[in-house]
């Protein structure tokens, strides 16, 4: 039996609990950043990296894709704690060489904690791991093409092929590698975006015509009314709370509707403002909502039909019937569909009280202008594509979108994930997409559509994908079901990973697995003599540019579009007229080639060489709903069931303050209060009571479903303020207990914040 440890390997944790903070950010956290990136990387690159992060001549963080203001950017640098150390992660003196991999075999390495792995510091030379060999050993670059070549052109279709990508990959490099997949012969592009903002995408393309937010920053100073769902800003989106905070100086009211009391969405205490400096700080939330898990639509139907109630008495002076009945359709159906709910119902599914609930009505009803921001607290349950789609009825009502200070705002994740999706890494490629691509590069596009992430692993599983390659990110980690997931990726002939730090889908790999390491954003990229940039999009439909400023982390890196192009070129050699080498060599010549597919990219070089950057069309900004009837669309989302049987309770998996998905910057969770520990789980102190559970006491988890018991053992139980019957932990330990089968309808969406489990006390 191999030893090779698939989780986060169980260790002791010295862990320690203080009160949570009541302000986020302020002097704290420049410390803490300011120490944090000074522990890896030296003076001159830390001053040189913090300087230039997301100035418009720059590089964009790779921390988060919140938008930078258009103007006004602070001289000492856009960045914030938690951008800090994405950059210092990625800034790192540390070097991984092939040394390294000479002492440690993969066995050993999949011992050591997520931590202690990122901290190894950058891959430096592309690498291989032999099939039967224990040991990874450094390889060619033209070998390491070589052997991939060979094995994409072995498979029996290229549909055994499986190329997925994180969020991190710019324009420019993910133009090129869907390209690339097409032209080899499959839609087989699943993506991180399948995990995250699938189901706003889906809700939003069917309701309002782009699966893409409406708002612009500039709407946050002039909105009446925030209201932030299922979303982390302190801790995920940390230059939200500028944002947020201007917007309440500017007379807005905001309010949070989360099963936590998150410290980010009380009160912030700007960190590059001398007021912070001095104690001073803003309270951010008017009315704090602790909803139950997977609550919201049943709160927000029940606002809704608060609203209704008024609105029947003083008809015409609550919902906005002039955009009701230009804009929109399906709005009778809708409030007869209210109709068949009650309102005490509806609250007792929220756990929260009817006054509450009243207060928000109350601040909505007086609002006219409202932005609705979320994250992965709506998308990732199996109705996340409903819980969007109810917010977007309450935004309809109002008519509060496609106006300034109004609109829908789906916090994006990974930074350029939005990008990457108008760049074309799409599994269902729209034909119109396809066609062009035909046109310009004349090669018979595939029409199939391919797997997403979920449908990648089942079918890796069943022996039907057999070649996976990963521009970025953490496949095996990042995913559900840790365990199933494993065995599909050792099925694999060969795994392949485009990367820029060592972690876990790099030791439990295909029977052939290859490291190819490659430059981050933060370095200087020069091709051909010519240093190159690249472009992203941000969370609001912003292109710009990002230079990256600092030498290499080694010799040996190539950037990801060179990786494309040579893997293209090897691969497909005589097969394909489209110039791999010349466009990698001028990045200027792949944004031609994007200008000539994707609608929005008029003049692409010239405007993206312009400070800040330039939009991207927005129908739902303008008010124009590009859906099958033109209309915005309301629709019947019922009200999800949460039945929980004798001794479960509703698992969120979350994400604390010091990790960046899998990748852990620290151990300590700041806001909640939870200091170096990361197997915790949070719970009710009544759950606990009933269970005998004390502070701080080893508890397994335990899921079943399908018939199959799923453990995550010895996990310290942590009192907090959290709905009874909820419970949190944090991904990626908790993975394993989440069935690749608990997807979102519509989405397929992992299911990651609604998980049913057991807490089995230890046997004493
Ligand atoms: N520092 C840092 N920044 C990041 C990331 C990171 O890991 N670290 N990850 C990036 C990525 S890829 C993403 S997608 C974003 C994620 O950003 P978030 O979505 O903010 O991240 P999560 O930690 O998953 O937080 C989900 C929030 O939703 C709440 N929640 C859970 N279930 C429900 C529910 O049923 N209803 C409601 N109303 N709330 C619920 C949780 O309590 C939590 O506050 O952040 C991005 N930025
Ligand atoms: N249970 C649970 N699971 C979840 C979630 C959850 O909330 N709960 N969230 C989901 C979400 S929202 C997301 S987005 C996914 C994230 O899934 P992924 O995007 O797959 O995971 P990351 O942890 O962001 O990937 C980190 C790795 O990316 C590589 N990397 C970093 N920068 C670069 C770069 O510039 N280029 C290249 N080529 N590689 C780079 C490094 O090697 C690093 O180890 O996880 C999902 N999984
Ligand atoms: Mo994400």
């Amino acid at each position: 039996m191999s030893k090779l440890c698939f989780t986060p390997p169980i260790q002791e944790e010295d862990l320690q609990i203080i009160k949570p903070k009541k302000v986020a950010a302020g002097l704290p956290a420049v410390r803490a950043s300011v120490k944090n990136a000074l522990k890896y990387m030296d003076v001159k690159t830390c001053t040189k990296t913090l300087f230039s992060v997301n100035q418009m001549k720059g590089f964009d963080c790779p921390g988060c894709a919140w938008p930078d203001p258009d103007d006004n950017r602070s001289a000492l640098g856009e960045y914030c704690e938690n951008g800090v150390k994405a950059i210092a992660e990625e800034a790192t003196s540390r070097r991984i060489t092939p040394d390294f991999f000479k002492q440690h075999s993969v066995e050993e390495l999949s011992n050591w904690s997520d931590f202690k792995l990122g901290k190894s510091g950058r891959l430096t030379e592309p690498m291989v791991l032999r099939a039967g060999n224990s040991h990874y050993e450094p390889i060619a670059w033209e070998e390491a093409f070589g052997m991939i070549a060979d094995q994409l052109n072995s498979l029996d279709s290229p549909d055994e092929a499986i190329f997925y990508t994180s969020g991190r990959t710019s324009n420019e490099a993910a133009f090129l590698y869907q390209l690339f997949v097409r032209e080899y012969g499959t839609n087989n592009l699943p993506d991180c975006s399948n995990m995250c903002h699938e189901s706003s995408g889906v809700a939003l393309s069917g309701t309002v015509g782009i699966g893409k937010g409406s708002v612009r920053l500039e709407d946050f100073y002039v909105t009446d009314l925030i209201i932030v769902m299922g979303q982390n800003p302190g801790t995920n989106h940390p230059r939200m709370m500028s944002a947020l905070q201007k917007a309440k100086k500017s007379g807005a009211k905001i309010i949070s509707i989360n099963p936590l009391l998150e410290t980010g969405l009380k009160a912030f205490a700007h960190p590059q403002h001398v007021s912070a400096i001095a104690g001073g700080s803003t309270k951010l939330t008017d009315l704090y909502l602790q909803v139950k898990i997977n609550a919201d639509v049943a709160l927000l139907k029940c606002i809704m039909k608060l609203l209704y109630e008024v609105e029947k008495q003083k008809p015409g002076e609550v919902f906005d019937h002039d955009f009701i009945t230009s804009k929109t359709s399906g709005y009778k159906e809708l409030i007869k569909d209210l109709e068949k709910f009650e309102v005490d119902d509806l609250v007792k599914e929220t756990g929260l009280k009817l006054d509450q609930i009243k207060k928000a009505a109350k601040m909505i009803l007086g609002s006219e202008k409202i932005i609705i921001c979320w994250a992965m607290g709506l998308t990732q349950h199996v109705n996340g594509v409903n819980n969007i789609q109810e917010l977007v009825n309450l935004l309809l009502l109002k008519g509060s979108i496609g106006k300034p200070g109004a609109g829908t705002c789906p916090v994006r994740g990974h930074s350029n994930v939005q990008g990457d999706r108008t760049m074309g890494i799409w599994e269902r490629p729209k034909p119109a997409f396809l066609d062009q691509l035909e046109e310009t590069f004349g090669f018979k596009a595939p029409r199939k559509n391919g797997y997403n992430t979920v449908e990648a692993i089942e079918a890796m599983h069943e022996g039907k994908g057999k070649m996976f390659f990963a521009m970025g990110g953490n496949f095996l980690s990042a995913t559900p079901d840790t365990l199933y997931t494993a065995e599909a990726l050792q099925k694999c002939e060969m795994t392949v990973q485009v990367s820029t730090k060592l972690n876990r889908s790099h030791l439990i790999t295909g029977k052939t697995a290859l490291i190819l390491p490659c430059l981050g954003r933060t370095e200087i990229d020069i091709q051909d003599g010519e240093e190159q940039f690249v472009s992203v999009e941000n969370s609001m439909g912003i292109v710009h540019s990002s230079t990256g400023g600092i030498e290499p982390a080694s010799k040996h890196l190539l950037s990801e579009p060179a990786i494309v192009a040579l893997l293209a070129k090897f691969t497909l050699q005589d097969n394909s007229s489209t110039e791999w080498i010349e466009m990698a060599k001028d990045y200027d010549l792949i944004r031609d080639k994007i200008e000539a597919c994707i609608p929005g990219f008029d003049d692409y070089n010239t405007r993206v060489r312009q400070d800040g950057g330039f939009y991207l069309p927005n129908g739902a900004r303008d008010g124009e709903f590009h859906t099958s009837n033109k209309k915005a669309k309301f629709t019947l989302n019922p009200v999800p069931k949460n039945t929980l049987k004798k001794g479960e309770y509703m698992m969120m998996t979350i994400r604390s303050h010091d990790q960046f998905n899998t990748t852990i910057y620290g151990l300590d969770d700041r806001y909640r209060g939870i200091i170096n520990g990361r197997r915790v789980i949070l719970m009710n102190k009544n759950d606990m009571k009933k269970l005998g559970i004390s502070q701080e006491e080893e508890v397994d988890l335990m899921s079943k479903y399908g018939g199959k018991e799923r453990v995550a053992p010895q996990f310290k139980a942590i009192a907090y303020d959290i709905p009874e019957s909820c419970v949190a932990t944090y991904f990626p330990e908790a993975n394993v207990l989440i069935p690749i089968t608990l997807i979102a309808k519509k989405s397929h969406t992992p299911a990651s914040k609604l998980v049913k489990i057991f807490i089995k006390k230890k046997q004493s």
